[in-house]
């Protein structure tokens, strides 16, 4: 085996650890970081001022500071303003079905535990139409990061009701102010089983950064709210949470206990703006070291078998 192929970490594995074919002592060129240029594609398409531009750029200062090459990570979004994401990530990714992106996620996390899956999207797409995934996927622990750019309302649809409008919001489809009760998105992460739960707004990069590289490094289910303002349908929506704006931001306490499930439930209970940071932080066994346990047994149980003979047994099984 030539020794410049970089190792496979172990399922959970802390992705940074991933050793640098370069940086092996041997005197072969240290392999750079990747810049910001080489990291973007297409110019993004989203209307000047919105919200979604600033957590583009926090995740390719997220590629760029933690060195994480194009073959080691993947980008995955399903449809919505924020879904366009993945276009503009010059890496392997996939903008797919809407409300779908979770379920296609889980397959290549499942499938490839050498890279971390990063899923974007919106509120629309999470909590509307993907709403069952959410809760399936957070409960399955299956290792990605999710960041939910919330703006409260379909953006690329030009402005219907999302279920994290607040009540009164007027749209196309709630002419007179919105009925229903909001969805709390921290609330339904923390209760659907999440195992790391925070809230940023784009509108402060350095947090933003911050709970990037913490979900990252959470070997699980790693959930972000960002809110991230829709300028053209939903202008000021996030103004009581900026300062520059005349808001407040707050950071979680510094002695509120992540591991306090009910804790972070009331966090996420108090009125907007509420706090900003991690929520929620446990650990338990993620969807992939399970599955990797019974693979494991698996192949020690055929291991003096060949391909088609496994395949034969089973076929001879279904008889
Ligand atoms: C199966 C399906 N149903 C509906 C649509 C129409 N549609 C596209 S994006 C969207 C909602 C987008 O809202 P959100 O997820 O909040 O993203 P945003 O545009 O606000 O970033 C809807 C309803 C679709 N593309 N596919
Ligand atoms: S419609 Fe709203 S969410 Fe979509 S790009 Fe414009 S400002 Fe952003
Ligand atoms: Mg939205």
């Amino acid at each position: 085996m030539s020794s410049s192929i970089t190792e496979i970490p172990a399922r959970g594995g802390n992705i940074t650890s991933v050793p640098s074919p370069a940086t092996n002592g041997n005197g072969v060129e240290e392999r750079k970081g990747l810049t910001k240029k080489e990291i973007a594609a297409d110019h993004p398409t989203w209307c000047p001022g919105c919200g979604d531009f600033s957590v583009l750029a926090l995740y390719f200062k997220l590629i760029e500071k933690r060195k994480l090459w194009q073959e080691k990570i993947t980008t995955v979004a399903g449809i919505g303003c924020s879904s366009r994401f993945p276009y503009f990530v010059q890496a392997h990714g996939a903008h797919f079905i809407h409300g779908r992106a979770l379920p296609f996620a889980s397959g290549i996390s499942l499938s490839r535990p050498d890279l971390h899956v990063f899923v974007f999207g919106g509120d629309g797409d999470a909590f509307s139409i993907g709403g069952n995934h959410f809760n399936h996927t957070a409960r399955k622990n299956v290792k990605m990061t999710y960041c939910v750019m919330d703006n409260w309302v379909y953006g690329l649809t030009k402005k219907q009701t999302s279920p994290t409008s607040p009540l009164g919001f007027k749209s196309k489809t709630d002419v007179t102010g919105a009925l229903d009760q909001p969805i709390n998105p921290m609330k339904q992460a923390i209760s659907a089983g999440a195992s790391f739960v925070a809230r940023t707004t784009s509108s402060n990069p350095n947090h933003v950064l911050q709970m990037m590289e913490a979900a990252m490094d959470h070997d699980g289910f790693s959930f972000i709210e960002c809110l991230s303002e829709c300028v053209e349908f939903y202008e000021g929506a996030f103004d009581a949470s900026n300062p520059r704006k005349g808001g407040v931001f707050a950071e979680v306490p510094k002695d509120h206990d992540v591991t306090d499930e009910l804790a972070a439930y009331k966090l996420a209970g108090e009125p907007f703006p509420g706090k900003f940071g991690i929520f929620y932080k446990a650990n338990r066994a993620t969807k992939n070291a399970n599955e990797q346990k019974i693979i494991g047994a698996a192949r020690e149980k055929t291991k003096s078998l060949q391909d088609w003979q496994i395949l034969q047994k089973n076929f001879d099984r279904l008889k």
